[in-house]
């Protein structure tokens, strides 16, 4: 049996973002999170058969767009990766929203503005165009808070660090430049992601973080290492590891929401302060704290990360039950 997937695939800042317009599966559930939750259980052959080799790569990311499960929203995403349903993805959200636009897949009420559904709650957009191409897209992102600071691990062949955890969507562990990580150019992309596994395991052991309104989202995904800027206008540079091989191409988006609830906790940013976040390549996204809020009576921001993404081109991708890696592989 033969299933296909009409795609618009393309980059956000460097990062892949493959737009599955056609072939999204019926998915129950009163609300994204509920559908992420059945399409883990049901479906998650497509997630693999269209993220990993060989349709895919160890970057691979993606989304579906769904009709809204509430009135005052305009869409629904659900996103796909290498590493599983992610509640949010601020490039893939970027890429969606483009490609969704310059396709007419989705129809805005208000021009200029979406309010958009994700598993891990409600975005607001606010998108600038030329003509057919949408130029610039702003995800004012859900509540992003700090969740732990100081957790102390011993990396073997490597030394201690301490390591705080933020949340931006998806739970970060925060690495800055201290004794043993002298900064992202010593260390080299083969290094953070042999150390980035160890890190985020590690990190597994020692503390659990749970979302306080959501409990399907919880535990460390993500390393974040933080870098100083490079002279050349950034406010900061970061590497985030994601999947078991990936360091994103794009500064990520709740890689940079979770960046700056940690700034904010810490006293180094403040509401209304802007931070422009370089890549590990040198992609560029403009961060901002909104505003301070609380979540479930913690201690919370509300960031915005600006961007924009580029198609490269559509993608016709059948998954062939005869094939012997219909459902992809990893080495
Ligand atoms: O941009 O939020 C993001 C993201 C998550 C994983 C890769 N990119």
């Amino acid at each position: 049996m033969r299933h296909t997937f009409f795609c618009i695939d393309g980059h956000t800042a460097g990062n892949p973002v493959r737009l599955v317009a056609g072939g999204a599966p019926l998915l129950r559930g009163a609300s994204m999170s509920e559908r992420r939750q059945d399409f883990l259980e049901r479906f998650d052959w497509i997630r693999t058969g269209l993220c990993f080799e060989p349709r895919g790569h160890d970057m691979m990311s993606g989304g579906f767009l769904y009709p809204p499960t509430r009135d005052d929203t305009d869409i629904g995403i659900l996103f796909i990766e290498t590493s599983g349903c992610l509640p949010m993805c601020g490039h893939g959200t970027i890429g969606i929203i483009t490609f969704g636009l310059e396709n007419g897949l989705i129809q805005p009420r208000l021009p200029g503005q979406l309010k958009v559904e994700v598993p891990a709650g409600i975005i607001d957009i606010a998108y600038e165009a030329e003509g057919n191409r949408v130029t610039s897209v702003r995800i004012v992102n859900v509540p992003s808070y700090l969740a732990a600071s100081g957790i102390e691990i011993e990396v073997p062949d490597f030394g201690p660090l301490s390591v705080d955890v933020a949340y931006g969507g998806n739970y970060y562990a925060i690495v800055e430049p201290q004794g043993p990580y002298t900064g992202l150019d010593d260390l080299g992309a083969a290094r953070i992601i042999a150390l980035s596994g160890k890190v985020r395991e590690l990190m597994r052991d020692k503390y659990e973080p749970v979302h306080p309104l959501d409990s399907t989202i919880r535990g460390v995904s993500h390393v974040l290492w933080a870098d100083k800027p490079r002279g050349n206008g950034a406010d900061g540079r970061n590497a985030v590891f994601y999947g078991d091989k990936a360091i994103d191409r794009s500064p990520c988006g709740t890689g940079t929401s979770a960046r700056l609830a940690h700034l904010t906790a810490k006293g180094r940013l403040k509401p209304g302060d802007s931070f422009v976040h370089e890549s590990y390549i040198g992609s560029r996204f403009t961060g901002k704290v909104e505003a301070l809020t609380n979540l479930a009576g913690q201690p919370a921001i509300i960031p915005s990360i600006q961007g924009s993404a580029i198609s490269t081109g559509f993608n016709t991708i059948w998954i062939d039950r005869e094939d012997a890696f219909w459902q992809g592989f990893q080495v």
